[in-house]
């Protein structure tokens, strides 16, 4: 089939402010399955390898902080172009911007700035390859800690 499979996550503060429900819903109403789901507590050295692309950055600390402040939810989500489907549903990077721009999206939805926005996307097929395999390969349970209360 033509489907594509991307990897979604709803960060710390989407959990911690109940948005789970509507984000889910969202996904559900544009097209998309939820083909796999978990609750995982991150550590420091998963966000590190996760987020790689970026450990030069000066935001590095304080994402690694607040991405392990909390339990996160990942979902591996299903459709036609759902990787770019899923970007542009999040909407920009920064939640002050999509609110400004995209007042539809999901992180004007429950975002609060550039760095808690809400939710994360893959950005490529190679990305989406990548980070499905770190949360749902065989391996994963070494990698990242499952949470009880879904
Ligand atoms: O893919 P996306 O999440 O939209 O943005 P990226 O540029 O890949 O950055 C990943 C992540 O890092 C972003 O969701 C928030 C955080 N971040 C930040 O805290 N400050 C920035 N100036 C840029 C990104
Ligand atoms: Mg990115």
């Amino acid at each position: 089939s033509n489907k594509e499979r991307t990897l979604a996550i709803v960060k710390p503060d989407g959990l911690l402010g109940n948005y789970t429900d509507d984000i889910k819903k969202t996904i559900i109403e544009y097209g998309f399955s939820i083909a796999e789901e978990k609750l995982v507590q991150l550590d420091e050295d998963n966000v590190r390898r996760f987020y790689a692309e970026h450990s030069s950055k000066s935001f590095f600390s304080n994402l690694v902080t607040y991405m392990t402040s909390g339990p996160v939810l990942v979902m591996v989500l299903e459709k036609e172009s759902a990787i770019a489907d899923w970007r542009a549903l999040m909407g920009p990077t920064d939640a002050n911007k999509a609110k400004a721009t995209h007042p539809h999206s999901i992180r004007a939805m429950c975002g609060r700035d550039m760095e808690k926005n809400c939710v994360h996307g893959s950005d490529s097929p190679k990305s989406a390859q990548r980070e499905i395999s770190f949360f749902f390969g065989e391996v994963s349970t070494d990698k990242v800690t499952e949470h009880d209360e879904l």
